[in-house]
């Protein structure tokens, strides 16, 4: 049967990326988002493959969360795949000149959206006995580098709660399981030096980093297991990258 998928961050890298080959293999797709341009771009062009239908809201909002969530038609309401994508890092700046609004943006984000979203999401699966949710970490929650602080700290959080949610939801046989990337080619370091370009395409500079298709693959693979495989943890880097701070460049 057609599984149902929401992608969260699918208006931008690895979301969108997963979006796209999870379209291509017949799930359909709940896309969710600020940026409503780009969500009505990818539903004209992933409509072509599958169904889709285009949620947007801020994951910092509680509100409206759990209001768009419980607007989804009847076509999308069984949500059977939860993708716990959306976050950012915001600045990269020793702890004692950390900004406030970074902090915010990134705890709430990166930790309370994804809270949030899948308040909203598990009761469905308890009741089905069923589902599965993948959480989207990063290398900075296995390790902190130098003025990571904050953004490190928002990654631990959700590999500490994606290990919290798998003893939780082992009575109703949900699936749970993080995926932790190295370097990434995305969005990911235009809004963390705030649209500093020039900074961004230097954090990619002299090795070959990973394409957001190469995580949207990996995601295509642990959702379509059998149902008696979870693939609980996994960290991803690039050959050229040994640890959060070892790379091996040009
Ligand atoms: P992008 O910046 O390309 O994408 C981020 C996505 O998150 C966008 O679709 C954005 O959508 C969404 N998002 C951000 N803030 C909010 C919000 N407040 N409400 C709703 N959606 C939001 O980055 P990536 O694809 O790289 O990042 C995806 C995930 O991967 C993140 O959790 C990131 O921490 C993680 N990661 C990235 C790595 C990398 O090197 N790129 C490595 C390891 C982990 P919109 O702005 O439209 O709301
Ligand atoms: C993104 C990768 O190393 O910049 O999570 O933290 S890193």
């Amino acid at each position: 049967m057609t599984k149902t998928a929401l992608v969260t961050g699918a208006t931008s890298g690895i979301g969108k990326a997963t979006a796209q080959i999870l379209a291509k293999n017949n799930y359909k797709i709940i896309l969710c988002g600020r940026r409503e341009d780009r969500l009505i771009a990818l539903e004209k062009e992933l409509s072509a493959l599958t169904e889709v239908h285009t949620l947007s809201f801020d994951v910092r909002d509680k509100k409206a969360v759990f209001e768009s969530i419980n607007s989804l038609p009847e076509a999308f309401s069984k949500i059977d795949i939860l993708i716990n994508n959306a976050g950012n890092a915001h600045g990269l700046d020793p702890i004692q000149n950390g900004d406030l609004d970074d902090w915010d943006a990134m705890i709430d984000i990166n930790v309370k959206g994804l809270l949030y979203v899948s308040k909203a999401i598990i009761p469905q699966m308890i009741e089905r006995k069923s589902g599965h949710i993948i959480n989207i970490g990063s290398i900075a929650g296995k390790e902190v580098y130098p003025n990571g602080n904050v953004y490190c700290a928002s990654k631990h959080a959700v590999d500490a709660l994606n290990q919290a949610m798998r003893m939780d939801l082992n009575p109703y046989g949900i699936r749970v399981g993080a995926i932790h990337p190295g370097a990434v080619e995305t969005e990911f370091s235009e809004v963390r030096f705030k649209g500093d370009t020039d900074r961004a395409a230097n954090v990619y500079k002299g090795f070959e980093p990973l394409h957001p298709e190469d995580i949207a693959d990996i995601i295509h693979f642990v959702v379509s297991r059998p149902y008696h495989v979870n693939i609980a943890d996994l960290i991803v880097l690039p050959t050229a990258q040994a640890a959060a701070t070892i790379l091996k460049r040009d």
